[in-house]
């Protein structure tokens, strides 16, 4: 009986002394296990008289239950404990002040090309896209370059050799429009084009809008009107513009525009050329089942780098492909 009780208050002590889950499991091994002090002490009643075993069999599995008890109830504890402990290391303060997300910001060639669109799609244009990689046919034939004419060498092509090139002017876009569908046309063409070009002021990629209108009676005067309307808009100032005759295969006749431009803060007066236009040359309009003798109409060309570098004030065209955060985010 002394054994007995001196075995339930060393064992209650040492479980409710244990420190972890592991150290109550090696506890209840040592008392109740196969081979524990508790089980030792059942095996026992084997060899003794029936009255001894019946008291003390009792006594033994009290014992047992008892233990079981405690060592449950330790464990529900140490589990809480341990709990509680995981929830402590794991809290997210959520009243901190956050990190923060740098904004980005759209590119300067973006923003000049995305007011571009903006201004020519207020006056009633729709913008048409297509393919970078074109057909001669497409980039050169149809817009009336002659076989071999040096103005394809202009062009400074490149050609993939197997008869396909990289558009250089955007203005294949606008021949697949006319070809699919009927008179009267009003679209724009932006998008990127490539010319074999790098230096200064050229690099083999830049962006071009184009513009096209094709109907009855369309003259070089509503050419003007629209140009003039989309310079004023586009640099929020009243401008002087002034047409200048040029050459190009798809357009007779052809200009080039400029824009009264003071360098330096009003210093220098001057002109600054910033586009190329024209009336659709007739081979152009034949070419793509338009009747010239019905049809008539203006079209243009610009280079959008070289209209956000006077935008914006950039004065290296290289800065705009360089990828320099510390230029791109003044632009935001
Ligand atoms: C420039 C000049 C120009 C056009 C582009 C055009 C398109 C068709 C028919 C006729 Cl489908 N012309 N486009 C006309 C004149 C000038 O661009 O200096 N671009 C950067």
């Amino acid at each position: 009986m002394n054994q007995v009780t001196e075995l339930q208050n060393r064992a209650l002590a040492e479980i409710s002394a244990s420190a972890d889950l592991r150290q109550l499991d090696d506890l209840r091994v040592r008392y109740l296990g196969k081979k524990g002090e508790v089980t030792a002490q059942l095996k026992a009643l084997g060899s003794m008289e029936p009255e001894q075993r019946k008291a003390h069999g009792q006594s033994v599995n009290a014992l047992r239950d008892r233990l079981n008890e405690a060592i449950n109830d330790r464990r529900a504890m140490l589990e809480a404990e341990a709990l509680e402990q995981k929830l402590l290391s794991e809290k997210v303060d959520v009243t901190l002040p956050g990190r923060g997300e740098e904004r980005g910001g759209l590119h300067p060639v973006t923003l000049a090309m995305d007011r571009a669109i903006a201004i020519f799609t207020k006056l009633g244009f729709d913008v048409a896209t297509g393919p970078e990689v074109e057909s001669d046919h497409y980039n050169f034939e149809a817009l009336n370059f002659p076989p071999h004419h040096p103005a394809r060498a202009m062009h400074d092509t490149f050609y993939f050799g197997d008869g396909r090139l990289l558009r250089t002017h955007t203005s294949p876009v606008q021949i697949r429009v006319m070809e699919r569908s009927e008179p009267p046309f009003r679209i724009i063409a932006p998008g990127k084009v490539f010319r074999s070009d790098s230096d200064q002021t050229h690099t083999p990629m830049f962006h071009q809008v184009e513009g096209l209108l094709v109907g009855k009676g369309v003259s070089m005067a509503d050419l003007k009107g629209v140009l003039h309307t989309f310079v004023e808009a586009f640099f929020e100032r009243s401008l002087a513009m002034r047409f200048r005759p040029s050459y190009f295969p798809f357009t007779e006749p052809s200009a080039e525009v400029d824009i009264g431009w003071e360098k330096g803060g009003g210093a220098e007066p001057g002109w600054l050329e910033i586009l190329g236009c024209g009336m659709v040359h007739p081979n152009v309009l034949r070419g793509c089942d338009v009747d010239p003798e019905t049809y008539t109409g203006y079209a243009f060309g610009m280079g959008i780098e070289r209209l956000a570098m006077l935008r914006y004030g950039v004065t290296d065209l290289r800065q705009f492909f360089d990828n320099d955060l510390e230029f791109l985010r003044q632009f935001q």
